[in-house]
């Protein structure tokens, strides 16, 4: 029996530790820690409700839009405008949304995951004319390998072609995230500060030009993702067809649907959206969404004890740092009591199951492509094809929403705020399912809790010891080299995990986080 410890794994976002006990081959016990206390909602208490939109913006550096989004929502109920917001706002705010996860997808594929799959160390050979390729040659031959070494070795599959091509998009996927995020700033300023998501609407206007503006950035957008990035996937999935059977995981997913296309329902569970809210188990049926099953466990997380399986409308965060047991700073979300992966995957799915023909044909066609069954869908395979499909659903929606803009019409409404509110936000970001709950008292702050996607999908055991996501995806996995643990590090990034927003102050102090293998 061995150990294998990935402290911290790198080409994600925060500090997480992965530690696997290995036998005769095959991952027996797995361990996801979170080693990061923040404290946002700590940070929250007291203040005017109209702060969590900035502040909880600052949990996370990647997705701070989504954030912005939940917060808002949540503000939205609890002000009593989640039926109010007019048209040209919910259709501002999914354009922002919308452009902001596009670009996170193709950054999560190409310039963190695909690195354990493209071998760019080869490109020192390449004697061609592409531009991209030989800036990158030029790194390796001055002997600046990083980001791309340190890393692991005897596993990288590839023909020189397809590598090639996967390395010279790896630089034209910077230039396209960069003219998303362009788009992203005209619509809410210049991320991480989204300024113009707010209660009641946007208090950015649309005008002609900058629809335009827009538009030809969405279309480059769209370019990159029909011929690009789901070709590159597939290229991969292609030659990588035996992570199709790797990292399956709980098969519970959930999802909180996103992006508006009605305003008129203020119940978010309901709501009609792009993606489709609700849950989902192997047996693929979809199941409606009902909040009040969410509890969040910290048996084995540094909270007190005595703050468990609460619903985050009364959620407590109460750090214990030498609390035995535990081993993450991530608390452990449950629906029902059980254990659910969201993101992509849970996207599609839940939107699958209930009957939507474009992504029942995106994802039908591409299972035919590899001659696989949904079941192949739980897989690490299964999540990078499934955001690439959903970076396509959402791009080619946003072509249309970008024509539904009113010049001239209003963007958001006027409100008042409450002496006393509760309310709920709940969307999916990039990285799955996020929940923001507030309760206002005397105007202020009472109470805040957020429930973040890689809290979902990184939790450590719950109070029963039925560990999360991905410790469930990690477990039964067979390990070829316990040198090169290619198949933990490809599992675990396939759920793109963010734990800055997983564990919402470093201490000056820091903990102590031992001796480093950084791959
Ligand atoms: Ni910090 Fe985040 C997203 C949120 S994730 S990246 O997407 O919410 O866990
Ligand atoms: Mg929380």
């Amino acid at each position: 029996m061995g150990k294998i410890i990935i402290d911290p794994i790198t080409r994600i976002e925060g500090h997480l530790k992965i530690e696997c006990t290995v036998e005769n081959g095959v991952i027996k016990e797995a361990h996801s820690s979170g080693m990061l206390f923040r404290g946002f909602e700590i940070i929250l208490r007291g203040r005017d409700p109209r702060d969590a939109q900035i502040i909880t913006q600052r949990i996370c550096g990647v997705c701070n839009l989504c954030h912005a989004m939940a917060s808002t929502l949540n503000l939205d109920s609890a002000f009593g405008l989640a039926d109010k917001i007019p048209d040209n706002g919910r259709i501002l705010r999914n354009l922002a949304a919308g452009l902001h996860v596009v670009q996170d997808h193709i950054l999560h594929f190409y310039h963190l995951a695909a690195l354990d799959y493209v071998d760019v160390t080869k490109v020192a050979k390449y004697e061609g004319s592409d531009a991209d390729l030989n800036s990158i040659k030029a790194f390796i031959g001055r002997g600046e390998l990083g980001p791309f070494v340190p890393r692991y070795e005897g596993d990288y599959r590839l023909s020189d072609d397809l590598d090639r091509a996967a390395v010279s998009h790896y630089v034209k996927a910077l230039e396209i995230r960069r003219k998303g995020h362009e788009a992203v700033a005209m619509l809410t300023g210049r991320i991480p500060h989204t300024a113009s998501i707010v209660p009641g609407g946007m208090s950015e206007i649309p005008t002609v030009d900058k629809i335009a503006s827009i538009l030809w950035r969405l279309n480059e957008l769209r370019s990159f993702v029909d011929n690009v990035y789901i070709p590159d996937v597939l290229a991969v999935a292609g030659v990588y067809a035996d992570y199709f059977e790797v990292g399956a995981g709980c098969k519970n997913l959930l999802s909180y649907g996103a992006y508006d296309l009605e305003g008129k329902n203020p119940d978010y569970t309901r709501r009609r959206r792009l993606f489709q809210q609700g849950t989902i188990s192997a047996d693929l049926k979809l199941q409606p969404l009902d909040l009040s099953k969410i509890t969040e466990e910290v048996r084995h997380s540094w909270y007190e004890s005595n703050t468990s399986k609460l619903h985050p409308t009364a959620g407590k965060t109460v750090p214990a740092d030498e609390k035995g047991g535990a081993y993450s700073w991530l608390k452990a979300p449950r629906y029902d009591g059980r254990v659910y992966e969201v993101g992509p995957l849970a996207q599609m799915v839940t939107t699958y199951a209930g009957g939507n023909s474009m992504v029942k044909s995106l994802v039908d066609s591409t299972l035919a492509h590899f001659k696989a069954t949904p079941a192949a869908l739980f897989s690490v395979l299964g999540r990078h094809a499934a955001r690439a499909l959903a970076a396509k659903y959402i791009a080619d929606s946003m072509g249309e929403w970008l024509l539904q803009l009113q010049p001239g019409e209003p963007t958001f409404v006027p409100y008042e705020l409450p002496e006393e509110a509760k309310g709920v936000g709940i969307i999916d970001a990039a990285r799955g399912a996020l929940g923001h709950w507030v309760e206002i008292k005397d105007k202020k702050i009472a109470n805040y809790q957020c429930v973040v996607p890689t809290t979902w999908n990184a939790s450590p055991r719950d109070d029963s010891g039925t560990p999360g996501a991905i410790e469930q995806a990690l477990i039964g996995t067979r390990v070829k080299d316990e040198a090169n643990p290619f198949e933990i590090v490809r599992i675990v990034r396939s759920f793109d995990p963010c734990i800055a927003c997983a564990v919402h102050l470093i201490t000056p102090k820091g903990s102590e986080l031992g001796r480093f293998r950084i791959f």
